[in-house]
C-alpha cells in the first residue's frame, strides 16, 4: 500500500497543555503503518474563536501513513478520546484536539473529512509550527505555505519550547 505523508495539527487547554500535547505526539508516532518523520516545536497562543477560555499549545507533527484519510481520521478521534476529550460546546477548551490538515496533495470534501483543513490557512497556531517543519509546502488550493505565514499575523503566538525527544537545532534567525 502506498505511502502518504500526513500533517496533523495538534492543540490542548485543559489539564497541564504541553505535556497533553508532548504525549499526543508519541501516540502518533506510534500509529500503526505509520512513521513519525517531523514535530514543530510547542506553541502557546491566546485562544482565537470564544476568548473566554485558557492559552493553548499548539503543534504540528508530520506522518508518514499507510492509513487511507479516513482510517487515519479515525485514529485521531481514538486519540483524543484516550485524552478524555469531552465535546461540549463548539471551540470550547479541550484537553486534545487532532486535526488531519494535509494529506498528500489531496483536496478532500466529505462529511467531517475537509482537507487541506478549512482553518488552516487564517490560523497562527497552525502556519507557523508548519512552516517550521515543511518551509517549502505548497497547500492545495491555497498556494505556497510561505504566502500564507505572510499574510498571517502571529496573533500573540510564541515558540515555547521543543517537543521532548525530538529535539533539534533551529536557525538562530528562528524565532
Ligand atoms: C475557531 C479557531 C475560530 C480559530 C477556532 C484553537 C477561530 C484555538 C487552538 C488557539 C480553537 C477553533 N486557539 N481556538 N489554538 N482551537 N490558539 O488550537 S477553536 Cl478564528
Ligand atoms: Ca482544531
Ligand atoms: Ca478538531
Amino acid at each position: 500500500m502506498p505511502e502518504a505523508l500526513a500533517y496533523i495539527g495538534l492543540g490542548s487547554n485543559l489539564q497541564s497543555p504541553a505535556d497533553q500535547v508532548s504525549q499526543a505526539v508519541l501516540e502518533l508516532a506510534a500509529l500503526p503503518q505509520s512513521r513519525l518523520v517531523a514535530c514543530s516545536s510547542l506553541y502557546g497562543s491566546p485562544p482565537m474563536g470564544p476568548s473566554d477560555q485558557p492559552d493553548y499549545v499548539n503543534a504540528v507533527a508530520a506522518l508518514t501513513t499507510g492509513l487511507e484519510p479516513r482510517a487515519l481520521l479515525e485514529m485521531l478521534f481514538e486519540i483524543e478520546r484516550r485524552h478524555g476529550r469531552e465535546r461540549l460546546q463548539r471551540w470550547g477548551p479541550r484537553t486534545l484536539d487532532l486535526d488531519l490538515l494535509l494529506y498528500d496533495d489531496r483536496m478532500i470534501d466529505e462529511a467531517g473529512l475537509v482537507v487541506p483543513h478549512p482553518g488552516l490557512p487564517q490560523r497562527a497556531f497552525v502556519l507557523y509550527p508548519l512552516f517550521e517543519i515543511a518551509p517549502e509546502l505548497d497547500v492545495p488550493g491555497f498556494g505556497p505555505l510561505a504566502a500564507l505565514v505572510d499574510a498571517c499575523p502571529r496573533a500573540g503566538l510564541m515558540r515555547i519550547e521543543h517537543a521532548p525527544g525530538l529535539k533539534r537545532d533551529l536557525p538562530d534567525s528562528f524565532t
